[in-house]
C-alpha cells in the first residue's frame, strides 16, 4: 500500500513571493474596457451586483466548442431575451480542459468538450459579444495555466474569474505537478487582489470538495477555510457558487441562508441542480422548476447577489442549443414572478434551524481543520502551503479527520447529510436487493477517466453488493496507470467510468497498454460514452458505444448492463493476485 504524499513540500515557493509576482504582473495586466462595464457605468460586476440588490439576476451558460458559435450565441440569447422582456445579466462559457495547461503545452493536450481561446483577443471576443457580464469560470484558477488565462480575462474586461473549486479536485491528464499548479493559482489570485477594480475570485464549491463531502456542514466549513485563504491571507474578494448537488429544497435554501450568514461578498451564481436531470426534457422541466423555485425564494429572503442559473432541460442529453438556452431563461423569468407568492407558505423556521446547524458545524470544521494543519507543520499564514496541504489531504481524509459530525464505526454521522450520497446509496441498495450474488467474488478494478466520480461511487457499491471484490483504480487516472494498478492487483475485470467526452480515445489507450502487457483483461465502460470526432464541424460529441463494442469493450448504460457483462465472463477464476497497491488517494470508495 503506497503512503499518501506529505502535505507540505519544500519545493513550494512561499505564498508571499507568489503574491509579489501577482502584484508585479498587475502593472501590465489590468481590467480592460468592455461593453458590460461601459453600459452599466461600473468598475466591476461586484459593483453592479451591489447596485442591483433585490433584483433577481439571471446567468446563462454557453457550452459550445467553437468560438464563433459562442460569440454568436451570446449575442443572440441576449437579443432574443431582451425582446421577450427578460434580462440575462451574465454569460458563462466553458473553457476546454486543454486550456488548463500552460500555453506551451496546450496544442499537444487531449481536447475535451469546451472552447479553446488562443489569447487575450479571443477572450475579448467573448466579453464584447454582448453587454452582459462575462464569466470565465472553468479551467482558469486552480490549474497550471491560471496566470496566462487570468491575465487574458482581466485585459478583456472580465471581473469574475474562477474557479478555485477546481483546484482541489481536478487533475489534467498526464499532469502531476501540484506544486506548479499551486504556484500558478496563488500568483493569479495575487494578480486579482492587486487590481484597482474589485474582481471576484469565483469558487464553485461543487467542483471542489463539496461534491464529495458526505456532510453539507463540511461544505460550509470549506467556505470559511477558502475565505480565510483568499480574503484573509491574499486580499481578493471570494465569491462562492453552489448548487449542482443540492437537490432537496430545504437543504438548498438552508445552505444559501448559511452562506449569507458567513459571507457578504456578492455571489456569482447559484448553479443548477443538474444531477436531477435524468430523463426527457419534459421530466427535466420538473427538476428545473423544483430547484429554481427554491433559489428564487432564497434570493428573495437573502439577496446575496447570486444570479440564478436556469439550466436548459436538454443538458443531460447534449450541449444545449440557443433556443433551449432562451427557453430556460424565459422560464426562470416567469417563475420569478410566481415565486414571491410562494414565500408565505414556506417553512422558514425549518430553514433557519438547518442553517444554524450548518453554520455551527461549518465553524467547527474550519477551526479544527486549520488547527489540525498547524499541528501537522503547515504554516497556516501561507496561502500556498495551505492550499497544497488541503489538496493533498483530499476530501475523504479531511472529512474523516476534521468533519463536524460525531464519529461512528463507519465514518462520521453527517450534521446534514449530502443529498448526492444519500440518493446514490439508496439507488445502489435498491438495485442490490433485487439481484442474486455473483457465483464467485470477481476481482474488479474500477477507475475514472476524469473528475466525475459519482458513477464510480454507485457502480462500486453495486458491484460490492453482488459480491465482487473491488480494487480502487483511482480518479482522473491516466490509462497506463489504470492498467498498471489493475494488473498489479490481479484484477479479472477492468471497469472504467468516463464522462468528459473522451470515451473512445481513453478506451483505445487502455486496450493498447493491455496488449503491450500481453493481457486480454475484459474492459467494461460506462458513464457518458461519447467523443468529439476529430473531423467534426459541429464540435459536438457523438455517441461511441458502437465503436467501443467494436473494439471489444463492454459499454454499459446501466447497472443491469453491468451485471449482464459480468455474468458473461468466463467461469474459471484467474490465479490469486500479488499483494498490491489499492490505488491513489481521492477515489470514491470511502
Ligand atoms: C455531477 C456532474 C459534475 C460534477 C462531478 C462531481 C464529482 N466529483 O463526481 C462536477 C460539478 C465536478 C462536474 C464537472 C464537470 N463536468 Co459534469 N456533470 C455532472 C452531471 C450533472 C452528472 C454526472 C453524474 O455524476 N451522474 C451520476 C451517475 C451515478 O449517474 P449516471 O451517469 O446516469 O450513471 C449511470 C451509468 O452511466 C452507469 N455508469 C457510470 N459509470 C460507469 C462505469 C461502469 C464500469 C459501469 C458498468 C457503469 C457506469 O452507472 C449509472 C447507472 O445508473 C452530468 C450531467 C448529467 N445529468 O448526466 C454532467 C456532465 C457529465 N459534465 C460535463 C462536463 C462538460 C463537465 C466539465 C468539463 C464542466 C466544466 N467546464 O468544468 C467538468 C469536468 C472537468 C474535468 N476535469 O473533468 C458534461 C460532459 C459532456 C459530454 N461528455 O458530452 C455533462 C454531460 C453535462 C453536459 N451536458 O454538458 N460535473
Amino acid at each position: 500500500m503506497s503512503s499518501p504524499a506529505p502535505i507540505t513540500d519544500p519545493r513550494l515557493t512561499p505564498g508571499r513571493d507568489l503574491l509579489a509576482r501577482g502584484t508585479a504582473l498587475a502593472r501590465d495586466w489590468r481590467v480592460g474596457p468592455c461593453p458590460f462595464l461601459a453600459e452599466k457605468a461600473v468598475a466591476s460586476e461586484a459593483d453592479w451586483k451591489r447596485r442591483s440588490a433585490g433584483r433577481i439576476m439571471q446567468h446563462a451558460h454557453i457550452g459550445f466548442r467553437n468560438a464563433d458559435r459562442s460569440v454568436w450565441a451570446i449575442a443572440e440569447v441576449q437579443a432574443q431575451c431582451r425582446k421577450a422582456g427578460v434580462e440575462v445579466d451574465r454569460f458563462g462559457i466553458t473553457l476546454d480542459w486543454s486550456m488548463g495547461y500552460p500555453g506551451a503545452l496546450r496544442a499537444k493536450a487531449t481536447r475535451g468538450t469546451g472552447i479553446v481561446l488562443a489569447g487575450p483577443e479571443d477572450f475579448a471576443r467573448i466579453t464584447h459579444a454582448s453587454s452582459a457580464a462575462a464569466h470565465f469560470g472553468d479551467f482558469m484558477l486552480g490549474l497550471p495555466g491560471a496566470v496566462e488565462n487570468t491575465c487574458a480575462a482581466l485585459a478583456a474586461g472580465a471581473t469574475s474569474v474562477g474557479n478555485l473549486g477546481q483546484y482541489f479536485t481536478f487533475r489534467l491528464p498526464h499532469w502531476d505537478d501540484d506544486v506548479a499548479t499551486t504556484e500558478a493559482t496563488v500568483t493569479a489570485l495575487g494578480l486579482i487582489a492587486a487590481q484597482e477594480a474589485e474582481v471576484l475570485a469565483h469558487s464553485n464549491l461543487d467542483d471542489g470538495f463539496a461534491g464529495l463531502f458526505q456532510d453539507m456542514a463540511s461544505a460550509l466549513g470549506m467556505v470559511l477555510v477558502e475565505k480565510h485563504i483568499v480574503e484573509g491571507l491574499i486580499g481578493a474578494p471570494l465569491a462562492h457558487c453552489y448548487g449542482h448537488h443540492f437537490s432537496d429544497p430545504l437543504s438548498r435554501v438552508a445552505f444559501h441562508a448559511a452562506l449569507a450568514r458567513v459571507s457578504d461578498t456578492p455571489g456569482t451564481m447559484i448553479f443548477g441542480n443538474t444531477v436531477a436531470y435524468q430523463g426527457s426534457a419534459a421530466a427535466n422541466y420538473a427538476s428545473l422548476a423544483s430547484y429554481l423555485l427554491a433559489d428564487l425564494l432564497a434570493l428573495g429572503r437573502w439577496p446575496t447577489g447570486h444570479a440564478v442559473n436556469p439550466v436548459p432541460v436538454t443538458e443531460n442529453l447534449r450541449i444545449p442549443d440557443v433556443e433551449e438556452i432562451i427557453d430556460a431563461q424565459r422560464f426562470a423569468h416567469r417563475l420569478a414572478q410566481h415565486a414571491r407568492l410562494h414565500a408565505p407558505v414556506f417553512d422558514w423556521a425549518k430553514v433557519e434551524s438547518m442553517a444554524d446547524r450548518l453554520v455551527a458545524g461549518g465553524r467547527r470544521f474550519a477551526a479544527s481543520l486549520l488547527a489540525g494543519l498547524a499541528d501537522r507543520g503547515v504554516p497556516v499564514d501561507d496561502p500556498a502551503a495551505l492550499l497544497l496541504a488541503l489538496r493533498r489531504l483530499g476530501p475523504r481524509r479531511i472529512e474523516a479527520l476534521f468533519g463536524p459530525g460525531v464519529a461512528a464505526p463507519k465514518g462520521r454521522l453527517p450534521v446534514v447529510p449530502a443529498e448526492w450520497a444519500r440518493e446514490l446509496d439508496e439507488k445502489a441498495a435498491q438495485w442490490v436487493a433485487a439481484q442474486t450474488p455473483l457465483p464467485r467474488p470477481l476481482r474488479v478494478c474500477l477507475g475514472t477517466t476524469d473528475v466525475h466520480e459519482h458513477g464510480k461511487y454507485l457502480v462500486g457499491q453495486a458491484m460490492e453488493g453482488i459480491g465482487a471484490r473491488l480494487i480502487d483504480g483511482g480518479v482522473s487516472v491516466d490509462p497506463e496507470t489504470l492498467v498498471e494498478i489493475a494488473l498489479a492487483a490481479g484484477a479479472e475485470v477492468l471497469a472504467i467510468s468516463t464522462y468528459n467526452g473522451i470515451a473512445l480515445s481513453y478506451a483505445r489507450a487502455v486496450l493498447a497498454t493491455l496488449r503491450q502487457r500481453g493481457s486480454s483483461l475484459p474492459v467494461l465502460i460506462g458513464g457518458k460514452l461519447n467523443q468529439v470526432p476529430a473531423e467534426s464541424n459541429s464540435g459536438l460529441p457523438v455517441d461511441v458505444s458502437g465503436d467501443l463494442a467494436g473494439l471489444g469493450c463492454r459499454p454499459c448504460q446501466s447497472l443491469d448492463d453491468m451485471l449482464a457483462a459480468l455474468q458473461g465472463l468466463p467461469e474459471t477464476p484467474v490465479p490469486a493476485p500479488a499483494p498490491a497497491d489499492t490505488g491513489p488517494e481521492g477515489s470514491a470508495q470511502p
